[in-house]
């Protein structure tokens, strides 16, 4: 089988509405000339977006990364806040554009979220939250952290940047904590092109997020507190419209990817699936595997290599940790001695390429190219000869 692409295969590529839908949309926004302020796309898209995800207040941004800063600002927070090192910049960046200090806490092997067991002894009298993060939409482990939040009285948040559409159980992911941070960027399942949101269940707080992505602008002349842009403009609002029709159809797109996925790595020694929740729960925004060097015969750095030269491009998400950053890096919190479950992930994970129009055979090539890694390692046991490859 000649595995090498034509063409590259991305990570993922950006769910698009037709050119006709967003000319007929675009043509309605400009009849209006009203661009941007809660024009009337946006305001539509609140309401469609509070029906799909269960929210009690929903507030729209201009990106993910605003919404989690200004969301960390409206709770006026102090001191610490405790958070995971296996997280995007953006993370962590909220916590320090407030002014507050990250407290690094380890994550579970399981999903690579948040160690919700070793958040207690990270807890001091200058502790006033938790922000933890729902990785590749995997739920963090949110009963127990919301246990210990409400015995010490810190505040929760979640960035579910990679979340939308997650449940837990039957229960809507961004109805946990005190608020969640959804993003819409275009690598997203759902995307505005660029854009997030906050889920909140308090009227008063939601008011609060409106006026601090406005310059903290309160009333005709009134100013009641220090906020900045980040309001999501009337294009972006309807390219939200748009995109959200075609979400559902995108899901069983890549329900069906992961099936393939699931079924060409089962059973191979040394590959872990990190994305395994079922279709009701999952968020579908990333496919993405652990690889043990020892038992694949080849490390994840060897995979990635060479199906980069494949022409198959895929994402060591989050390499490098947050805590390796030189800024974090004379935090007690950041020293690789007390994050070893995230230092060794880091090494491991590889998210692959992912989205509906992926293609099944594609797949199937992407497999192939993969489990031909660990071929070329000396010694390596002959188990991925078998099988319909060979
Ligand atoms: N918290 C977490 C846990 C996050 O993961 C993120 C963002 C945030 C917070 C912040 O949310 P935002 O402020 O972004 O709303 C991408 C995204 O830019 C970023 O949103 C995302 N997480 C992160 C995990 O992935 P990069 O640097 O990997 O993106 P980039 O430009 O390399 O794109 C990845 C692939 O997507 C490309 O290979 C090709 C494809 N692509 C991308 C774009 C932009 C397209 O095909 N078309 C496109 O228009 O960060």
């Amino acid at each position: 089988m000649d595995s090498r692409f034509v063409e590259p295969i991305l990570i993922t590529r950006p769910l698009l509405p037709s050119v006709e839908k967003m000319t007929s949309r675009m043509e309605e926004i400009w009849d209006s000339k009203w661009i941007t302020n809660n024009g009337v796309q946006h305001q539509r898209l609140v309401i469609e977006l509070k029906n799909r995800l269960g929210a009690e207040h929903i507030t729209l941004f201009n990106n993910g990364t605003l919404a989690l800063l200004l969301g960390l600002k409206s709770l006026d927070l102090t001191g610490e806040v405790i958070t995971t090192p296996f997280t995007f910049p953006a993370t962590v960046a909220a916590i320090d554009w407030n002014g507050l200090t990250p407290v690094f806490c380890d994550v579970e092997p399981d999903t690579l979220t948040i160690d919700a067991s070793k958040i207690e002894a990270l807890i001091t009298e200058k502790t006033s939250a938790i922000l933890a993060v729902h990785v590749y939409g995997n739920p963090c482990n949110v009963e127990k952290i919301q246990e210990i939040a409400d015995r010490y009285r810190l505040k929760v948040i979640y960035d579910g940047a990679h979340a939308f559409g997650a449940t837990i159980g039957d229960r809507p992911i961004g109805s946990y904590g005190d608020m969640t941070m959804f993003s819409f960027h275009a690598t997203k399942l759902f995307n505005t092109i660029e854009g997030g949101a906050l889920l909140v269940k308090d009227r008063m707080l939601a008011k609060k997020l409106v006026q601090l992505k406005n310059f903290g602008i309160s009333g005709p002349e009134e100013v009641s507190m220090s906020g900045l842009n980040a309001k999501l403009n009337e294009v972006q609002a309807a390219m939200g419209l748009e995109v959200l029709k075609l979400v559902d159809e995108e899901r069983e797109k890549r329900a069906e990817v992961k099936r393939m996925y699931d079924q060409y790595l089962a059973g191979i020694p040394g590959i872990r699936i990190l994305t395994t929740l079922d279709k009701k729960c999952s968020s579908y925004q990333y496919y993405v595997i652990e690889i043990n060097r020892d038992q694949f015969g080849a490390s994840r750095d060897d995979v990635y290599e060479r199906l980069k030269r494949n022409n198959i491009f895929t994402r060591k998400y989050f390499n490098p940790l947050c805590s390796e950053f030189d800024w974090y890096s004379h935090l007690d919190s950041a020293k690789r001695e007390n994050l070893p479950q995230a230092h060794l992930a880091v090494t491991q994970v590889l998210a692959l390429p992912y989205y509906g129009e992926l293609g099944l055979d594609s797949v199937k090539r992407i497999c192939h190219v993969l489990k031909q890694s660990c071929r070329q390692a000396p010694g390596v046991d002959q188990y991925h000869l078998k099988g319909e490859y060979k």
